[in-house]
């Protein structure tokens, strides 16, 4: 059965579960709030309903209930490769099912024919200053998609109707986790490679379509799946994924939302925490001035960014509680691939894993010493040559792209309701306070 089909059948057997749920057992309570987590970023608070995926404070996430390496593990590789297709991810994180190799297959054609992006939209991101972020160029070039909405259309054409709004959610879903790759790599090109454009190869996966279109080589090719897999969901209430959910349960297409949430992706506390962990890193080499790193200089520079006032890049989690396994998986790619496991950035990358979570610790004021993903994607960018490191939050975002899309698939496949949390006054919370 085609993908489109599976998934209509998962979720009209899915909807009498949240109907049940809502009826019958509504008024049940599973948390409860207080003045702490109010005005500290709901942290914590149970208030959102996803089964693409679930993070364990201890284990790390799990992708439709299984953890990274079950997944890697479970799913169709691509040809000569110990690695699955973003193809074959999609599949999964949609309906839960491990693909076969023909619905892959499948999966694989149907992005081919949604390809192509429209020129116009590549005229919008030329005309910013060459200069712009790079994150600023993927919003635009996603908000400027937005005319091709099928969404809209459906909701613009009188007949919109709640029941089966969810499939041209679908559509333009598909549209948008076929395409984005696309403009990423026009960024690239754009603008570090003097828009020296590469055409896209209509044979290869994602993955390797993608490694294709920056110029990169056959080994970048599983660094591009793993890549976007592990980037692609973190439950719902990661700043990216809660705005294009939040956004698009104003029945804002997928467009308006995904561009929203992209640019919640680009903050120093979220995505952009992969360029500023390079950052970090380059200028801690430069004040070495060719000295070699030690574990006294490493701790040395981890104080006086804590001293400074400044957060250490890619450590720290509002979830986790232990090393994040998708900093794991990379780490765990980068011994096993020779090179990378004796290169001089990655081994002070593993210095840096030594030495911040004492550091951390006794400085006493984060939750989470551990890394995250951020702290280790940008090594395995730089040593295949992806060094313009502020890019890196677009690699994040086109991998953001698979758990956002299917999310806002299953928000309206199953009705979700406008989000509109209720705000109090402080003076209401002080009262609350001296009331006990
Ligand atoms: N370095 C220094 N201080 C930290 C760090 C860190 N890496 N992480 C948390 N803290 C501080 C935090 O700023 C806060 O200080 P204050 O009380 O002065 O406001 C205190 O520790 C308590 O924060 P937590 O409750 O542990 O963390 P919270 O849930 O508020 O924030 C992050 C989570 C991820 C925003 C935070 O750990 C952080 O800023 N990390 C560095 C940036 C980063 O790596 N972000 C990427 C996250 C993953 N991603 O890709 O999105
Ligand atoms: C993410 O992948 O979204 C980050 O780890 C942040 C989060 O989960 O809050």
């Amino acid at each position: 059965m085609a993908l489109k089909e599976t998934l209509k059948q998962k979720i009209e057997e899915h909807r009498p579960r949240t109907t049940k749920l809502t009826k019958e057992f509504g008024k049940v309570i599973i948390d409860q709030v207080t003045i702490e987590q109010c005005i500290g970023g709901a942290r914590d608070i149970r208030s959102l309903v996803t089964d693409i995926s679930y993070l364990d404070p201890q284990e790390g996430i799990r992708f439709r209930g299984k953890t990274i390496p079950e997944t890697f593990a479970a799913l169709p590789k691509a040809a000569g490769s110990a690695y699955p297709t973003v193809e074959s991810f999609w599949y999964f994180l949609l309906t839960g099912d491990v693909p076969t190799d023909a619905q892959v297959a499948e999966v694989a054609a149907e992005w081919k024919t949604r390809q192509a992006v429209p020129e116009y939209v590549f005229t919008a991101i030329r005309a910013l200053p060459r200069d712009s972020h790079p994150m600023v160029m993927l919003s635009v070039g996603i908000m400027a998609l937005q005319k091709e909405s099928k969404f809209a259309a459906f909701y613009n054409s009188g007949k919109f109707n709640k029941m089966v709004a969810w499939e041209s959610v679908y559509e333009d879903a598909s549209d948008i986790v076929a395409r984005i790759p696309i403009i990423a790599a026009f960024i690239y090109n754009l603008k570090y490679k003097g828009d020296k454009q590469i055409a896209i190869d209509p044979t290869l996966d994602m993955g390797a379509n993608f490694a294709h279109m920056i110029g990169q080589s056959d080994q970048y090719k599983d660094v591009a799946r793993m890549y976007f897999i592990l980037h692609s969901d973190h439950e719902s209430g990661n700043v990216s994924a809660h705005t294009t959910h939040l956004v698009h349960s104003a029945l804002s297409d997928p467009y308006y939302a995904y561009a929203a949430g992209l640019n919640g992706l680009a903050g120093p506390l979220h995505g952009l925490a992969n360029q500023e962990v390079l950052g970090w890193i380059m200028e801690f080499q430069k004040k070495l001035n060719g000295a070699e790193p030690t574990k006294e200089n490493v701790t040395k520079a981890l104080w006086d960014t804590l001293n400074a006032g400044q957060v250490v890049p890619g450590y720290g989690h509002a979830v986790l509680r232990k090393t994040d396994p998708r900093y794991t998986a990379q780490r765990e790619f980068c011994l096993k691939t020779p090179g990378l496991k004796d290169d001089p950035l990655f081994k002070l990358v593993a210095m840096i894993f030594e030495t911040a979570p004492g550091v951390l610790t006794e400085h006493g004021k984060t939750k989470n010493p551990w890394p995250n993903v951020d702290a280790q994607s940008g090594v395995i960018q730089w040593y295949y040559g992806v060094k313009e490191w502020d890019f890196y939050t677009v690699l994040f975002g086109v991998g953001r792209a698979l758990g956002c899309m299917a999310n806002i698939t299953w928000d309206r496949g199953l009705g979700y309701a406008i989000e509109r949390p209720k705000s109090v006054t402080t003076a209401m919370l002080e009262k609350w306070a001296a009331d006990g």
